[in-house]
């Protein structure tokens, strides 16, 4: 359903994005976690627009970015919230803030690969698209139980022309927001990356 709520979401996203982007490509200041968590609650809508079938990729993501929010109140940086986390030896603990981060940075992952996906595809149909998204980006972190649910889901994901609606865009205007969000959250995906690599705390896991 249409509504004002989603106005502009794409739009929103990707103007968030590139604001944080140019952070990272101007190579001054480290990137701080409350933009941060920002740009990615704009995201949140996006999920929701996908069916019902998403809703729990929707609550997790969330939950997720709320606790980086919470996190921005008291921590600056995302560097320092990882340094935090590996001095406190809580990296790879649940619910640690960088544990979530590296959760919604995949998110932030597969909608850049879902749009990239949408943006190469012929036709109305999202569950190629998503199906490889999902596959590139979540399924080799996920269960059986999960990778079967999500399955399933691909199902029930509305058809291109319906997202359009839920978005109140045209395929027009849409193709060019989601090029720009796929251009900077690429950028602000390799530097998220970087920070883990650096501190050679890994990305796969
Ligand atoms: C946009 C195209 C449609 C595909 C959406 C697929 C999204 C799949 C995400 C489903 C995740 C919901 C179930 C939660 C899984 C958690 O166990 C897991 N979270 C994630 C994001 O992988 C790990 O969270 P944890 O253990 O660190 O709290």
């Amino acid at each position: 359903m249409a509504n004002s709520e989603n106005e502009k979401i794409l739009r929103k996203m990707a103007d968030a994005f590139k604001e944080l982007a140019a952070t990272v490509n101007s190579q001054t200041a480290d990137m701080e976690v409350a933009p941060f968590s920002r740009a990615c609650s704009l995201v949140s809508p996006l999920f929701g627009c996908l069916g019902i079938a998403f809703k729990f990729a929707e609550m997790d993501y969330v939950a997720k970015v709320g606790d980086l929010a919470e996190a921005s109140k008291s921590i600056a940086t995302l560097k320092v919230m990882l340094d935090r986390d590996i001095e406190g030896n809580c990296v790879r603990k649940a619910g640690s803030h960088t544990r979530n981060l590296l959760r919604v940075k995949r998110g932030l992952d597969m909608v850049r690969v879902l749009f990239e996906q949408i943006l190469a595809t012929e036709g109305d149909s999202l569950k190629d698209p998503a199906s490889k998204a999902y596959a590139q980006v979540f399924a080799p972190h996920h269960g059986w139980a999960i990778r079967k649910a999500v399955a399933a889901g691909m199902y029930a994901l509305p058809t291109k022309a319906q997202l359009m609606k839920k978005l109140n865009e045209d395929e027009a205007s849409a193709r060019i927001q989601m090029q720009h969000y796929v251009a900077a959250s690429s950028s602000v995906i390799l530097y998220i990356d970087k920070l883990f690599l650096s501190r050679e705390l890994g990305i796969d896991w």
